[in-house]
Order: C-alpha cells, then structure tokens, then sequence
C-alpha cells in the first residue's frame, strides 16, 4: 500500500530541461554573453551544489536550516493543517522540518513536491513515504511554472507554496514579478506562501561564499562548460576559464562569471554554433539578489500576497517570510 501514498506525475509536453538548446545560442551570441544558471545541474553539478551547501564559507543552507528548526512548529500552527506546495523540492532536507511540524497535527495530509529532476523527485519521495505515515505524496516532475498550472484540485481546505532556499535570488526582477503574480492566481484566498530568501549583508561575506577557499564553487561553475559539452557535443576546455564572484551593490546581486583567459573558438555542434571569444571575454552563468525584508513584503504585498509574519537568525542573514492571498 506504500504505492498508494506515492505518486509521480511527468508533466505533459515538458522536457524537464529544455533540450533544444535555443537559451545558449541566445545568450552566447548577445552582450554581454551569459548561460542560463539551470545548465549548473547536472548530476555532478547537483552533487557539487551539495557540497557547496556544506562549505564553512557558504552560510545560506545552514542558516535557513537554523530558522526552520526554530519556528516550523509556529509556521504549522498559524496555518494549521494545510497542504504542501514545494518549488524546486531537490532532496527535501530542510523541508523535513516542515514535513515534521506538520505531521505532528496528526491528521492525514498531503506533500506535492516539484522538480525538474524526475530521478530525484522518486527516490526522495519514496524515501519520505516511509518516515511519514499520515502523509501521502503526489510528486510534480516539471518546471514551475507549468507545474504551477497543473496543480490538482485541493484535498485539504488550505494550501501552502513552499520556495525555500532563495533560489528566487537566480530570478531577475521581472521573472519574480512573473512567477509571484502566478502563485497568486494559483493560490485561493487564505492560502499561504512560504518563501526563504538571502538578505543584504557585508561585501566581504558575500563575496566569500561565492569564492570558497577550496574552490568547490569555482568546480560548479566550470562545470557549466562540460555539462554543455556533453550535451551539445562541444568542444569547451576548462582550463582556459576563470571562475570569478563579485558583489554588485548597486544592483544586490552576487554576479558569477567565467573569464577567457586566452583568444579561441568554441564549438557546440548538435546547436550549429560557433563561438569566437577574446582574452578579455566573460559569460555571466548566474545572478544571485540578496534581498531586504521590507522590500520583499511591499513586493509580496503588490501581488496580494500579504505578510503574516516574518522569522530571521541572529545575524538576520536569511529570511523566511510566510504570506496569505
Ligand atoms: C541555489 C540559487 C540559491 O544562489 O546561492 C551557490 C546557487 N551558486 N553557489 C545561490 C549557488 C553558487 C544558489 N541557489
């Protein structure tokens, strides 16, 4: 009967990564040159991004962590029994938190995690079946938005969009204004969303956990190039490349690059494209926003979703704020 708990839905007509390509030849024939941050997550680049969350340097994980192992026992009980809405659910290690303050009600309940990865989504929902008795399990394999759109009718009377993490710092402002309108107009009035973002802080610690003194994050980056080797049949050489962070304070974002540190050509065969790059060139491959609280609620606030109460640590490094429509 544990089949019954789990649930896995593959998306109709959603390629879990958008295999054509179209992204990279967009972004490597503009300017500035810059990669989607989604081609990091590969399988090895899944595991580095694992190992990065365990840096001493890379404080976001383990402060999130902090947060909901102080007050997931309060966000269960201002939304009472409710179900579960998770964006980007990869392993579900913090969210057990939540799973168990939840759990704790006692009633039966129900988890829909969201992933683009298929693999991972199975086996963490398998896995989370069988520590979690009264909690059945419909698994989401799809990008969010369209996951978004595809979600079943409710079977609890409250529902929660979970976005921990701050993966909306890889988010322009634009696209968070896209995909925060959608929650609201998927969510019904009461629901709630969750969300955990990275705050404004010193340049300093920014900057270091971006530029990890074992260089695991200087790997995942470098990385990028042979996931799209493989992918499009490329010819991308790790070694004339650069990982690089910096912090832009006028536009609060930590900006990776990879600088060209030598005059070549590069090649994607199955995109048809070639690439000419200068020994001054550079591909941004990811933007991460560090946001300010206020901001953030006047921003959720300006979709209709309005804050009910918001948590941080100490440091007030991190953020979790928790929303209703
Ligand atoms: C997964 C997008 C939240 O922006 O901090 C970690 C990814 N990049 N180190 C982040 C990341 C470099 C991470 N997010």
């Amino acid at each position: 009967n544990q089949g019954k708990k789990v649930e896995i839905k593959y998306l109709p007509n959603i390629s879990p990564i958008q295999d054509n390509g179209e992204d990279v030849i967009e972004g490597l024939s503009g300017s500035p040159k810059v990669l989607p941050p989604k081609y990091f997550y590969d399988r090895t680049g899944s595991l580095l991004f694992e190992k990065i969350c365990e840096l001493p340097e890379y404080y976001p994980t383990r402060t999130e962590t902090t947060i909901l192992t102080n007050f997931a026992s309060e966000i269960a009980s201002l939304t009472g029994i409710c179900e579960l809405v998770e964006l980007g659910s990869g392993s579900s290690t913090k969210t057990r938190l939540l799973l168990s303050a939840y759990e704790n009600m006692g009633k039966p309940w129900r988890y829909i995690p969201i992933d683009v990865s298929g693999e991972m989504l199975n086996r963490s929902s398998l896995q989370l079946a069988k520590e979690y008795s009264l909690l059945s399990i419909l698994g989401l394999v799809g990008t969010y938005e369209q996951a978004l759109w595809h979600l079943p009718p409710k079977e609890l009377s409250s529902r929660m969009v979970v976005f921990l993490g701050s993966s909306l710092g890889n988010f322009t402002g634009l696209e968070c204004d896209r995909l925060f309108t959608e929650i609201a107009e998927v969510l019904e009035e009461g629901d709630y969303f969750l969300l955990g973002v990275d705050l404004q802080k010193p340049v300093s610690i920014l900057e270091n956990a971006y530029n990890d003194s074992q260089g695991v994050t200087a790997e995942f980056n470098l990385n990028m190039l042979s996931h799209l080797n493989q992918r499009f049949d490329g010819n991308f050489r790790a070694d004339l490349w650069t990982h690089k962070a910096i912090y832009n304070q006028e536009l609060n974002q930590i900006e990776m690059y990879l600088h060209c540190d030598k005059k070549h050509q590069v090649s994607l065969k199955s995109l048809d494209l070639t690439v000419d790059f200068s020994d001054d060139d550079f591909i941004l491959t990811e933007i991460s926003r560090k946001f300010d609280l206020t901001e953030m609620e006047d921003f959720l606030q300006s979709h209709h979703l309005n804050t009910i109460q918001f948590w941080t640590d100490e440091k007030q490094w991190f953020g979790l704020i928790l929303a209703q429509v």
